[in-house]
């Protein structure tokens, strides 16, 4: 899958890229990311890309042309790719929506700086996303989040083909159980037994209980979407049973 991240700022991707996961996948050749700096595009004096709002208050907003310039750039690049603004006004991003996305070919990502853009380059956008409901500085996080996030489901991009469909929300809809490794004793903490009873069937059981009684307690949001399957049923009426709830 082909990026191409549209930022005042390419260093904070580069940087991102030179360690972990999603540098790696582009040096396998699962995607490919190039960066376009609007600066390059600009054509103002000393490469302005921002000015002050019409109509007056705090902060500034970037301009519109070279904007456009660098989108138009872009899509020479990365031909049939969508537009996709990041910004606080976007969808709310989800992994269902990672998954919807994981088909395309291509991607060009538009990372804003300051308190946003001018809104005629609107009409260039395919489409706007946001990464969820608090206050960041900037696109370029957010840009990192939804490659990283794409990188991971497509074919290749991990050493274990299973784990991204095991993950939490990709199919179960539940969060992950509990996680233990060696040593076996840590602050006068040990291991569940079942852990270590090598019983692979009820290992599987109780995996998916503590799931389910995480996902009730921590996710609500989540449990209320979700329809029980029976085993599920038996699995929580043991739970609860043991916690004397009933
Ligand atoms: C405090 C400034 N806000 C005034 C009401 C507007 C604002 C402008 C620009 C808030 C944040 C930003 C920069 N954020 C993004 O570009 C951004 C973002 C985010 O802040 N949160 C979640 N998802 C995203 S996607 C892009």
């Amino acid at each position: 899958m082909r990026f191409d991240v549209i930022t005042i700022f390419p260093g904070l991707i580069r940087g991102y890229l030179d360690e972990g996961v999603l540098g790696r996948a582009e040096g396998r050749g699962i995607v490919a990311i190039e960066t376009w700096n609007p600066r390059d595009f600009s054509g103002f004096p000393h490469q302005r890309v921002d000015d002050r709002p019409f109509g007056g208050g705090p902060g500034m907003v970037m301009m519109a042309p070279p904007l456009l310039a660098c989108i138009a750039a872009a899509r020479v690049a990365n031909p049939g790719a969508p537009v996709v603004y990041l910004s606080p006004q976007g969808k709310p991003l989800s992994q269902k929506d990672l998954q919807v996305m994981a088909g395309w070919l291509g991607l060009i990502l538009l990372a804003g700086r300051y308190e946003g853009i001018d809104e005629r380059v609107m009409g260039a956008v395919d489409e706007e996303w946001s990464i969820g409901d608090y206050v960041l500085a900037g696109g370029e996080l957010p840009a990192l989040v939804l490659m990283e996030g794409l990188s991971r489901l497509l074919p290749g991009f991990l050493g274990h083909p299973d784990s991204a469909e095991e993950d939490s929300f990709s199919s179960s809809g539940l969060l992950d159980c509990p996680h233990y490794t060696r040593p076996e004793w840590c602050n006068g903490e040990g291991v569940p037994d079942i852990l270590l009873s090598g019983d692979h069937r009820r290992i599987a059981r109780w995996r998916h209980q503590q799931a389910l009684l995480r996902t009730r307690i921590r996710r609500p949001d989540l449990w209320a979407e979700r329809s029980l399957t029976r085993e599920e049923e038996i699995l929580l009426k043991e739970a609860d049973m043991a916690e004397g709830k009933y």
